[in-house]
């Protein structure tokens, strides 16, 4: 039972299992798993795939020799166990040349680089079969707004997304980009800090069809919104193109906590969305093991993500199929509006009839929804007595 397999489509970052417990305070305190380690580690506990930031894989200062080798190893090691890589990433925010950012810095040389480095890491993704490609813009930000101009930082932004989008279009790769937003953490703001900002980016791209969101659990909860709203209204429009799965307590440092562990309901609403609403895409599991293990710990942390994961879907089949739940809905669902020639679609005849309606506001107003009820029983499923 919760057992995953590859139909659950799970992966990992190699940068998640690769941790090794290093945080701004403190040394690491263990060895993380290398990237054919983690391939390994991963496809034996069932997972589907792993992702990765270009150097996560290649370091930056590899030789094309050294390159084709590490390349050569891993995708043997995915070839032997049958993981795939369904999403790659680029990291412009580990080297000391994107200190004030890759795509907004206002130094050209270093926009220039950012996206040449972007278009290395498409072409590495492609040759191991990428489909999705992330960005997170983790220095696009400021702490001293006086230095960089917020305007320019957004035409930017949006110049260099649609760049890559032509680059992608020029090679044929059919790629789909992924914007995760993040309010804060490594800068004191970053550009764009929730979905919702970078839906209204996307709007105003070239190629808006090819992009869409990555959306982040610990991300959206230290901005202090609900994720499960954010997740809802990318999906809703057609973007929720990945989507990182991890937990957080609201307002604090980047915690990256292991799904689930923090915060319960908001985790099963969302595993609800995701499964009551088809989402097709992968079940990326972005969070590392605490500092307290040792690399046993990492693998009790990897296969916890998974198992909550599907432990939570198991009790959405239990809220769909409870009848005193469907019976609660049917009545907060099943209310009728009697106002023929009125669909809420506005017509010269809707309208007419709208402005005859009566309505009885005491009674619509005084009317118990009996959300108490419905929340407690909900609530129930969740730890388990139903
Ligand atoms: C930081 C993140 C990032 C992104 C990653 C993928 C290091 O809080 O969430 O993880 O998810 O860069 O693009
Ligand atoms: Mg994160
Ligand atoms: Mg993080
Ligand atoms: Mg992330």
């Amino acid at each position: 039972l919760f057992v995953p397999k590859k139909e659950d489509r799970f992966t990992f970052g190699l940068w998640t299992v690769g941790n090794p417990g290093r945080d701004p305070f403190g040394l690491p305190v263990r060895e993380g798993f290398t990237p054919v380690e983690a391939v390994h580690m991963l496809a034996e506990l069932g997972a589907y795939g792993v992702n990765f930031h270009d150097n996560d894989l290649v370091p930056i200062d590899a030789t094309p020799a050294e390159k084709e080798r590490i390349v050569r190893e891993f995708r043997q090691a995915l070839e032997a166990t049958g993981l795939k890589v369904p999403m790659v990433t680029v990291s412009l925010f580990t080297d000391p040349i994107f200190k004030d950012g890759a795509f907004t810095s206002n130094d050209p040389r270093v926009r220039a680089y950012a996206i040449r480095k972007t278009i290395e890491s498409m072409d590495l993704g492609k040759e191991l079969g990428a489909e999705v490609f992330v960005l997170w813009g983790g220095r696009e930000g400021a702490e001293v707004d006086a230095g960089k101009d917020a305007v320019d930082s957004m035409k930017r932004y949006r110049e260099a997304v649609n760049y890559l989008c032509e680059y992608s279009l020029s090679q044929n790769y059919g790629y789909k980009f992924a914007l995760e937003a993040k309010p804060n953490e490594p800068r004191g703001d970053i550009y764009l800090p929730t979905t919702g900002a970078m839906l209204g980016l996307i709007a105003t791209l070239d190629h808006p069809e090819m992009v869409g969101v990555n959306p982040e659990v610990a991300h959206e909860r230290m901005a202090g919104l609900n994720f499960y709203h954010a997740a809802a209204q990318a999906l809703e429009a057609g973007k929720l193109f990945h989507i990182d799965l991890n937990d957080q307590k609201m307002g604090r440092f980047d915690q990256d906590l292991r799904f689930g562990s923090d915060g319960i309901k908001e985790a099963f609403f969302l595993v609800k969305l995701l499964e009551d609403y088809n989402y097709k895409g992968m079940l990326h599991f972005d969070a590392h093991a605490l500092r307290t293990e040792d690399r046993q710990g990492v693998v009790e942390f990897a296969k916890g993500n998974m198992r909550t994961y599907l432990i939570l879907k198991e009790k959405v089949k239990r809220f769909n199929a409870d009848p005193d739940i469907q019976a609660l809905l049917a009545e907060i669902n099943g209310r009728k509006l009697d106002l023929p020639g009125f669909d809420f679609k506005y017509s010269p005849e809707s309208l007419q009839a709208l402005r005859g309606m009566a309505v009885d506001r005491e009674t619509i107003g005084a009317e118990g929804l009996n959300y108490e009820k419905l929340d407690q029983l909900t609530m129930e499923i969740i730890m388990g007595v139903r």
